[in-house]
């Protein structure tokens, strides 16, 4: 595992963003962890996540203009994110643009949905915290197309590695291969076992790899 990743590891164990226990998702499955990229929120941990999100990126290579947030969460990540880019790599991606929607059209002044760059005609990336069924990931395509925009990636915090209900597939690996298109994540739940296999208790780490056992892809 590369320093960015195990600094976020750690970081999310101690401000709590990743916690232990019972947790009804958002697909209704219950699961033995959560991961709330929400607990970032102190400017040492959005500077770390900034940091883990950017080498993420750099190291995937993929290049793109604009970084895409969906709102609510991806506002505050495509932000950071852009501007560590620009520290990290002002050769590559020091001119890559931010973008976000807003949930409510506005209809006075400049009018329109996105707030930031432009999509039409350009190469997007989509940034959000974390993918399960991908949901929220269709949503910002759909957004995106019709902005005219062609989407080259998606990155993620956490890649939690299951199935969706309908499919064999991981919601990373349906997602990849409906729109041909790379799904990075920072971390997966492979590496949160493997790396807090003698950080949390070995009951936790017992629930959650049984966990992955019941929903790992095909
Ligand atoms: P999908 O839209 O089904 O991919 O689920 C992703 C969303 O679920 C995230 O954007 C969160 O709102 C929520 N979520 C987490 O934030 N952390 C988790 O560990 C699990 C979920 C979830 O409900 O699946």
């Amino acid at each position: 595992m590369q320093s960015y990743q195990t600094d976020f590891l750690d970081l999310a164990l101690e401000s709590k963003a990743l916690k232990f226990g019972t947790f009804v998702l958002k697909s209704g499955r219950e699961s033995p962890y959560f991961f709330n990229l929400g607990f970032f929120n102190t400017g040492k941990l959005l500077s770390t996540l900034a940091t883990s999100y950017a080498n993420a990126i750099i190291k995937s290579g993929l290049k793109f203009d604009v970084l895409f947030g969906p709102a609510y969460k991806g506002i505050p990540l495509t932000a950071i994110t852009v501007a560590k880019l620009a520290e990290l790599d002002p050769e590559n991606y020091g001119n890559v643009g931010y973008s976000f929607n807003r949930k409510e059209k506005k209809d006075h002044g400049e009018g329109g949905s996105i707030v930031g760059c432009e999509l039409s005609g350009k190469k997007i990336l989509i940034i959000d915290d974390v993918m399960t069924a991908g949901t929220a990931i269709n949503e910002a395509f759909e957004i995106i197309a019709n902005e005219k925009g062609t989407v080259v990636g998606t990155i993620i915090a956490l890649d939690r590695q299951e199935t969706t209900k309908d499919s064999e597939k991981s919601a990373t690996q349906a997602v990849s291969a409906k729109y041909g298109i790379p799904v990075i994540s920072i971390v997966s739940l492979t590496d949160i076992i493997n790396h807090l296999n003698d950080k949390i208790s070995p009951a936790e780490i017992e629930q959650i790899k049984n966990y992955r056992n019941k929903y790992a892809p095909k």
